[in-house]
Order: structure tokens, then sequence, then C-alpha cells
């Protein structure tokens, strides 16, 4: 049972330059790099106007560039078969996250010429960790070192833009935020009330944080995702609140039936997000645990992402020593994460294969955050 190396900068950029010689001709003038991400807490609740704690992943996408003399962007992948070829105004599909960014980039008034960009990754693709933020922000970064310094406040937008005007994805900014702000041994605690970012040390001693892909399909752009946004919108707006954030516990009794399970996730995941950053500081990683696997419990019953491979992976972590174990990201498929002595580890992760194995599913993948 083997954890899935993040592999070094270096390696990465060296298979992307290769690929943008052998692919495109062309030799790279710049690179990129964002981490991939996982959430310790705070899940669905970006959108909400809400609090959340992504901590960047050791596992990141690599992009290199190379100016045109046209306005066209080609785009190639290790990860996808064939080259994208066009106006990047009418990108979608992986396409949307790399050539979609030279669009939004123009959107927000940054002169980017043509490109030719080539993209290497040790991002799992489809794992709920935002490989596909970590994709359109390395192709951010890549062009700022190519055009002279963007803001990255603009990067923000603009991979923002990408995603949900050319992917079609309305998602609510957590996992490019992470992406780009992130700094390695520290988690960011997000409000997407007033935009602040506040760093908190994450070093649980003794403790190793086991991501676990289901290897279950997820996609973001399917509708559930968008059909629970638009919930929450519409019991905000029942409540006569501007969003769920501005709902205290007290008042959840007032929501209608319709909406109460999913409006008594995100006031209770608010809630969840500051005691897990009150343990963290305490250095009460029982608490800590505990607090992750009531988000699960909460997700899985109120808000309805979960599905079986992530409970039974969560269960499978809980009931061999992990501290405590959540689905982390969007839901639907894509990772669970668990909080789990050093030695625990790699029984862990056997316990959670023996579980798949012995239900048919596909073998799990593991990595380590
Ligand atoms: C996905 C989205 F992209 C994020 O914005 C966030 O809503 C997350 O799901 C759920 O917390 O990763």
């Amino acid at each position: 049972m083997h954890l899935i190396d993040p592999g070094t900068a270096a390696e990465h950029v060296r298979r992307a330059a290769n690929l943008l010689q052998s692919a495109l001709g062309a030799s790279p003038m710049a690179a990129g790099r964002a981490a991939g991400r996982v959430n310790l807490v705070g899940e669905h609740t970006d959108y909400n106007q809400g609090l959340c704690l992504p901590l960047a992943l050791p596992h990141a996408t690599y992009t290199v560039v190379a100016p045109r003399t046209d306005d066209q962007v080609r785009a190639v992948s290790t990860l996808a078969t064939g080259t994208y070829t066009g106006d990047p105004a009418t990108a979608t599909g992986w396409a949307a996250y790399s050539a979609g960014v030279v669009w939004a980039l123009r959107e927000e008034g940054i002169d980017v010429p043509g490109i030719d960009m080539a993209i290497a990754s040790s991002v799992p693709v489809g794992a709920g960790l935002s490989s596909s933020a970590a994709l359109s922000c390395s192709v951010a970064m890549a062009i700022g070192a190519l055009v002279g310094p963007i803001d990255p406040e603009v990067m923000l937008r603009a991979t923002i833009r990408a995603e949900h005007e050319r992917a079609g994805a309305p998602t609510g900014g957590m996992d490019q935020t992470v992406a780009l702000f992130a700094t390695p041994g520290e988690a960011l605690l997000l409000d997407f009330a007033d935009g602040t970012r506040t760093p908190v040390t994450w070093a649980p001693p003794g403790l190793a944080l086991l991501v676990i892909d289901t290897c279950a399909p997820h996609a973001l752009a399917d509708g559930q995702y968008a059909a629970r946004r638009s919930a929450c919108d519409e019991a905000a707006a029942a409540l006569g609140v501007p969003s769920l954030r501005q709902v205290e516990e007290p008042a959840l009794a007032a929501v209608p039936d319709a909406w109460l399970p999913l409006a008594r996730h995100v006031v209770t995941e608010n809630r969840r997000v500051e005691e897990l950053v009150q343990a963290v500081a305490a250095g009460d990683w029982a608490e800590v645990g505990a607090l992750m696997t009531s988000s699960h419990e909460s997700l899985r019953d109120d808000f309805a992402v979960s599905c079986d491979q992530l409970d039974v992976a969560v269960q499978a972590a809980l009931d061999h020593g992990a501290l405590g174990a959540r689905m982390t990201g969007g839901g639907f498929g894509g990772s669970a994460i668990a909080l789990v002595p050093e030695d625990l580890v790699q029984p862990s992760m056997a316990a959670v294969a023996a579980a798949y194995a012995s239900r048919h599913w596909r073998e799990p993948r593991f990595l380590r955050a």
C-alpha cells in the first residue's frame, strides 16, 4: 500500500518543459506552481459567506508558458490527450481551466499575448482535491511570471471567473484562494463575509493527515453542487437575511422544514470551524478529531453530499484508530481525510482498502497532507 508521491518542483517543471518542446515546438519562458488542497473543516460554507479552513497539499500543478505572436492559445497536459488550440474565449472542459484563464485575465484588463502552455501535475484529478483550481492558478502564476507581476487578487478573480463562466461550475472561491495564498505548514482560516485570511499553524504532533481518494466518480458541474448552492440562497431569502452566515443557531427553529437540514449544516459548520481553530491553538487533538467527525455527520445527514464510499472510508479509519475523519471538498465522491497516529497510518490504509475490496469497489488511493 503506497502513498502518492508529490515529486519535486524541478521534476514536474522539467516534464512540462519537455512536453512544451515536443508537442508544441516552443521553449518555456516562465513557470507557475499552485497546490491542491484538503479542507480541514468548513464545507459548503464559502458560498454562504461562511468560514472554512483549507490546507495546501504538497501535491501541486506546474505550468510552463511561452508567448505567441497571435492571440490564440495552445495547451497540452501530461494528464490529457490531445492539444487544445483556439480562442481562449470559447474554451470549455479542462481547457476552461487553462486557456480560459487567458480569457479571464484579459477580461480583468491584463494584457496577455497568445500563449503556448504545457502542464504537469501530481494532484490526482477528479479526487476532490482541487485539481481544477491548482491548474487554473498555476496558469495564472505562470502568466504573471511571463508578463510582469499580476496582483494576486486579480488572479483570484480571474481564476474564479474561468471556473464560473467558462467551465460552468458555480463554486465558492475556497479552492482558488488556498491555491494562491496558502503557505506550507499553515492552514488558512477564510472568512467569506469580510474576506479575511488568517494563517493557522497546522503541526499535529505524532499525527498524520491521511487523504483517502475514494476513486468514486465526482463532478462539480453536474448540477448537484449548483442545486445545493441555490437552495441555500432560497433558505436565506426565506429568512430575510443576505446569507445563511447571518443566521444564529437559535433562529434555526424558524426555518421552514424544506430548508432546515441545509441551513442547520451551514450554521453548525461555521461554529465547528471556530471551535476547531480554538482546539488547534489549545493542542486538543482529540477535540479536533471529534469536530472533523461531526462535520462529516452533518454533511452526510443534513447536507446530503456524502456517498457510500466516503462513509465507509470515514468509518474504517475511525474503527482503526483515527482521532477523526470526514469527507473533504464538494463531496458526491472525491476524498476523505483522517487524523491518524503515525503508527496507525499503514493499518488504517489497509483497513480502508479491505473494506472497499469486500464491497467490490475500485481500490482507493492514498496521500498525505
Ligand atoms: C468545492 C468548491 F469548489 C468550493 O468552492 C467549496 O464550495 C467546496 O466544494 C465545498 O466546501 O471544492
